[in-house]
């Protein structure tokens, strides 16, 4: 017979446990929470639904984990967590590898977290003070390392706005400001020391890069504190928020904010709303508050009240104790579920938060506890599972094995919190070997790791000219829409003259078509070597081309001495090729192509505007560059050629690929120089009469910006790169981009960090301050993935420095920086013209083909896919193939010519000067 009591006692038992039924979660569930973390994270990383993802996914501008090494002396602070440190950390690097720190905690009083940022700051510099002068370090300016453990929005390693606080922070005028900016100004108010600001990192990042600092298998960095938070090693491409696919970057989840957007109301609890509804952030992170220190005894407090109102527990009487928000610490949740401590602590506890407990009570509340972090540890879990297993499928692999360093009161304090998660990430990531390595010495030491790696590779100031040579998508697509209005400048009577982009008429109307046929001479002069080619084009079954190529010098004195000089040197060369293939005797069609800026009115006629890249012979300016070959042909006497055709060799390259692909309508070049040509619709070419049909028009896109349209992204160096060339004020695009000048720009930039002590440890050599002594060739080199930093080590001790492994290092990422930038401004440019070809079509999405050439682009390792990516990113609507022109623009000349051949008058036409 069940008693009265026994009853009682019974459906109390039932109602508490069909309240904590509600955090306990199981595994379909847990995997559903999994799958949707998974959702959130990559809605965060994608460009069109990173700002309504509630998983942030910020990019932390940290590239790498330690290599061992880092060096040098730091400062570092560490603001976030339950304690604001001040640390110095000695880091040393090869055989003594080892890092020393010594450490200072400051409490940060309720007031000043919950006061204006200024005070907040101006506290911050007087704990620095304090500690500067208990090390007696007040005048050293050391590198500053600072942890800032709250959701920021990153441009670089030192350009971090908050984006929003969290956990007990709420000071004003701080969100959306630079913190960088904030503590420089409070450190300027003080006036009494001051520091180098090098780098700003999550704790999760620090607590990453402490642990990978003993462990190269940890990518991955969780703080299970006062907050919630996890960072890992994300593979560039995927981050489609910054901009370049090369090696992995570190982003900060901010997975606290998981479910804002309503993703996970199913397994919320009214007790989990009550918390948000009373925290200082309602309706900001909801993981975050099912989850972390913060949080964990407040849910319990509301659990209790509830238990408490429905007479429950503490015999249903509800003491101001029990009311007051924040009194049940999530500590005592640690303390109470510690299987060590006996029931009669418990209520010692409950007793200390002026609660009078029973037997019964204190097991309830046990329970209450046990439920609350387990559930916490379980979404920790299965959180965890989401991101191991996108790294796994991130790199193809069967199975993962990987490392997470993880700091956190929480983690640490809690009895059963990491052993639940542990499991729960086992249970829902199978196929990944997680291993958990507990950061012993707080993010401090990561960040000073960060500050040991930006420093070296451009710390504070320095980074900024670097810095400026990455642009964001938004900067490209405005280069784009300003080089638009330019190519229209051009097309227009009117504005042609004051045009940078002269969009000179190339008299070419169309790609070939398959009819070419003869024989032909292509002379190709203007790139990295002068090609005399011999072109058979014949229609056996098919159309075929059969070409003999001689390369021939153009020697210095040639190309920089007098035009007739340099037009005599062709047509000795042209002689000897005649020789060499018995055709002297022939008077065969000529094509001729001369890569620089020719005012054209028809085919057979070439008005040089002015020399680029290395030439700079006199009196040909001005000057019919045909008459000038004819009159060197005929003072020869030996032998007659009939030029036929002066093409550029964008055109050239474009009537190359066009003979294989007929959709090929675009040429361009990244080799010594850069330059594009397309074909545009006659109604347009306002230069030229007739509006039927099509011209191929050369745009000559390497003077953009000689009129200082592009100065606010011009950098120094491209102006020293300017003042030293042959033809200042002129090409100023091209020496932005093109093969002749990108070797030198990186020299240059190496010069700056060397003398600014960041390089070879100061050394300049005379080598190094050589013109031209490094190569664009060997920026190729250096890029190479696998043996690029040996190649770099060569090259460097080429130029009599002894660079240090991390000097090879630097050195490869100026090297990635100066040619990424100049694939990043060809694809602007390149997608101005396709744009333009569509809306001449009038068709919603573009299918065309762009033939290339050029040594840049062939021989650079990543600058073909860089381009084509960062092309395809600025103009989705239009489909394009790439195609690499295999034989050269001598193979186009002869195309042009043979049609020059076939319609001798239609080469010309009246145009409208
Ligand atoms: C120690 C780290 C600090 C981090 C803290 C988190 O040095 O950067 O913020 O752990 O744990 P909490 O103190 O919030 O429990
Ligand atoms: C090969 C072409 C030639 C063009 C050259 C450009 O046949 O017409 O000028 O490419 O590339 P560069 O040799 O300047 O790297
Ligand atoms: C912050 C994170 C931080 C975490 C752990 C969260 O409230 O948003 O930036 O990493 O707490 O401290
Ligand atoms: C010239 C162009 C040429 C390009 C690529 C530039 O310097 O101005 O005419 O197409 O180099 O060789």
């Amino acid at each position: 017979m069940v008693t009265a009591v026994a009853q009682r006692l019974l459906s109390q038992r039932k109602q508490v446990d069909d309240t904590l039924a509600h955090f306990s979660l199981n595994r379909d569930q847990l995997r559903v929470v999994r799958d949707k973390m998974r959702v959130e994270l990559e809605r965060g990383l994608r460009k069109d639904s990173h700002s309504s993802a509630s998983v942030k996914m910020l990019p932390a501008f940290v590239f790498q984990t330690p290599d061992g090494t880092e060096r040098g002396k730091y400062l570092a602070l560490d603001l976030g967590g339950t304690n604001f440190r001040v640390l110095v950390v000695k880091i040393r690097s090869g055989i003594r590898k080892s890092v020393r720190m010594y450490n200072k905690i400051y409490a940060i009083p309720h007031e000043i977290m919950q006061g204006t940022g200024e005070e907040l700051f101006d506290h911050i510099v007087h704990c620095i003070s304090d500690f500067l002068d208990y090390m007696g370090m007040k005048n050293t300016r050391l590198p500053l390392g600072f942890t800032f453990s709250f959701p920021c929005r990153q441009t670089g390693i030192d350009k971090v706005n908050l984006v929003s606080w969290t956990k007990g922070f709420k000071a004003t005028d701080c969100e959306d400001h630079d913190v960088v900016d904030m503590l420089r100004d409070a450190i300027k108010r003080r006036n009494e020391f001051d520091l180098d600001i090098v780098a700003v990192v999550n704790d999760t990042v620090g607590t990453m890069m402490t642990c990978a600092y003993e462990d190269s298998k940890c990518e991955i960095g969780l703080i299970a504190g006062t907050g919630s938070n996890v960072c890992y090693m994300e593979d560039m491409r995927n981050i489609e928020t910054v901009e370049g696919d090369e090696g992995q970057m570190c982003v900060n989840t901010e997975w606290g904010g998981f479910g804002e957007n309503g993703c996970i109301e199913d397994i919320r609890t009214k007790f989990d709303r009550e918390v948000d509804e009373g925290s200082l952030n309602s309706g900001k992170q909801r993981f975050e508050k099912m989850t972390s220190g913060m949080y964990l005894g407040e849910i319990v407090r509301q659990i209790l009240i509830d238990l408490t109102k429905r007479g429950l527990l503490f015999r249903g009487r509800i003491t101001e104790p029990l009311k007051t928000r924040g009194i049940f610490e999530t500590k005592f949740l640690s303390q109470i579920e510690s299987d060590r401590l006996a029931l009669l602590q418990v209520r010692c506890i409950l007793q200390q938060l002026g609660l009078d407990s029973t037997c019964d009570d204190s097991i309830i509340v046990k329970e209450v506890c046990g439920a609350v972090s387990h559930r916490a540890a379980q979404l920790c879990g299965a959180g965890m599972a989401a991101i191991v297993e996108k790294i796994r499928e991130n790199r193809g692999l069967e199975h993962l094995e990987i490392t997470v360093g993880v700091d956190g009161t929480l983690y640490k304090l809690h009895p059963h919190f990491s052993r639940v998660l542990k499991d729960t990430v086992r249970d829902l990531a199978p196929k990944c070997t997680v291993s958990f390595v507990l950061s012993e010495d707080g993010s401090g030491k990561g960040a000073a790791l960060i500050t040991a790696v930006a420093r070296r590779y451009c710390g504070g100031a320095q980074q900024q000219y670097l810095y400026s040579m990455r642009f964001s998508d938004e900067t490209l697509l405005e280069i784009m829409s300003r080089f638009r209005r330019e190519l229209e400048k051009g097309l227009s009577q009117d504005t042609n003259p004051t045009a940078t982009v002269k969009m000179l008429p190339t008299f070419v109307r169309s790609i070939p078509d398959g009819t070419e046929k003869g024989d032909f001479i292509a002379l190709d002069l203007g790139g990295s070597n002068f090609r005399i080619l011999r072109v058979k084009v014949s229609h056996e079954k098919k159309q075929t081309v059969q070409m003999e190529t001689e390369i021939y010098d153009t020697p210095e004195d040639i190309i920089h001495g007098s035009g007739t000089r340099l037009f005599d040197h062709v047509a000795e060369c042209l002689g000897d090729f005649m020789e060499k293939h018995k055709i002297k005797d022939k008077k065969l069609p000529v094509g001729f192509t001369f890569s620089f800026p020719c005012a054209q009115t028809k085919l057979d006629e070439g008005i040089l505007l002015t020399w680029t890249k290395r030439f700079k012979a006199s009196g040909v300016e001005g000057m019919d560059v045909v008459k000038l070959l004819n009159k060197a042909i005929k003072k020869r006497g030996d032998y007659e050629a009939d030029i036929m055709a002066v093409v550029n060799d964008t055109v050239g390259t474009m009537m190359t690929c066009g003979f294989d692909d007929h959709r090929c309508e675009v040429g361009i070049i990244i080799g010594t120089g850069t330059n594009a040509c397309y074909m545009e619709e006659m109604r347009h070419i306002e230069l030229v009469e007739g509006d039927e049909g099509r011209m191929c028009i050369n745009t000559e896109w390497g003077a953009f910006g000689d009129d200082g349209m592009l100065e606010d992204i011009r950098t120094d160096f491209d102006r020293d790169i300017d003042r030293g060339s042959l033809n200042p004020g002129k090409q100023l695009f091209e020496k932005m981009v093109s093969g002749m000048y990108m070797g030198e720009l990186v020299r240059l930039i190496l010069v700056k960090m060397a003398r600014e002590g960041l390089l070879f440890e100061g050394r300049i050599t005379p080598e190094l301050l050589t013109k031209g002594k490094f190569e664009t060739k060997h920026i190729s080199a250096i890029e190479k993935s696998k043996e690029g930093l040996s190649k770099a080590k060569e090259i460097l001790a080429r130029l009599g420095v002894e660079p240090s492994a991390d000097d090879c290092i630097a050195v490869q990422h100026v090297c990635a920086i100066v040619s990424f930038r100049s694939a990043s401004l060809v694809a602007a440019t390149l997608a101005a013209i396709l744009t333009r070809l569509k809306d001449n079509k009038h068709v919603p999405r573009l299918k065309t083909t762009v033939g290339i050439d050029g040594s840049l682009y062939k021989m650079h390792p990543q600058y073909a896919r860089r381009l084509h990516k960062t092309v395809r990113r600025l103009v989705p609507e239009c489909d394009v193939r790439f195609l690499l022109s295999e034989s050269g623009s001598g193979k186009g000349a002869a195309m042009v010519t043979a049609w020059a051949y076939r319609f001798p008058g239609l080469g010309s036409g009246r145009h409208k000067f």
